[in-house]
């Protein structure tokens, strides 16, 4: 294993492309050392450039190779950690998790607006614009789905944790924090994401960070 593997990401409580890439690695136990900027500050912005030129996180570094956008550190991960196990074995159950991550990865803009990640909120969401009840249906279908037609293995959306599970995990914390209204198979698949021990961490480390104005205006 690489011991020149780092992963650049953000402030835990808010980046939630960073949780993506940072739990396929911990989950796998791929071992790498983390780089944190604090999103949205100056010093993100004065720091950021030395890791990417594309000036967001998440980014791996390996050696001198650069990966960023969290689909395409997953794919390397996979290609180069773990063999091919973070998606699924069989061919069907492949071509849904590539579709489900494709799909997180370009779309949601709604439900990513309405109900942005932080963490350590717990506070029910108001009223949903119809875009953003669109995205949560659409969601909590594609849960459904993966879990009924391909997830008998285990209680993650294809059995065994994988990389679609990675880049989901965010919108199950956005779920658990806006008190979304979900169905009983859904609240189990949330139940185990939340129980995953590296998550754990993440929350407890994300609880101790400082608040930002940006992200969590005062209430007037
Ligand atoms: N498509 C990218 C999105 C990355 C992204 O937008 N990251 C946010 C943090 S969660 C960021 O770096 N924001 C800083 C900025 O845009 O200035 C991915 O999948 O990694």
């Amino acid at each position: 294993m690489s011991a020149a593997l780092t992963l650049v990401i953000g402030s835990k409580n808010y980046s939630s492309w960073s949780l993506r890439a940072w739990l396929l690695l911990r989950q796998f136990g791929v071992p790498f050392t983390e780089i944190k900027l604090p999103l949205d500050t100056p010093e993100f912005y004065a720091r950021i450039g030395q890791y990417t030129p594309a000036g967001r996180v998440p980014v791996l570094h390996d050696g001198d190779i650069r990966v960023w956008d969290s689909l395409a550190i997953a794919e390397y991960v996979n290609e180069r950690f773990l063999d091919g196990r973070g998606w699924p074995a069989a061919r069907a159950a492949r071509a849904e998790a590539r579709s489900i991550s494709a799909e997180m990865h370009a779309g949601f803009v709604a439900l990513r607006e309405a109900l942005p990640l932080n963490c350590r909120r717990r506070a029910p969401h108001a009223p949903l614009a119809d875009a953003a009840t669109r995205d949560v249906a659409r969601v909590r279908t594609i849960w459904r789905e993966a879990r009924r037609r391909f997830g008998e293995g285990g209680p993650f959306l294809f059995g065994g944790f994988g990389i679609a599970d990675a880049m989901y995990a965010p919108v199950v914390l956005r779920f658990a924090s806006y008190d979304v209204a979900v169905g009983e198979g859904e609240r189990a698949y949330m139940d185990a994401i939340l129980a995953l021990a590296p998550l754990r961490e993440w929350l407890a480390e994300a609880a101790t960070e400082p608040v930002a104005a940006l992200h969590e205006p005062a209430t007037p």
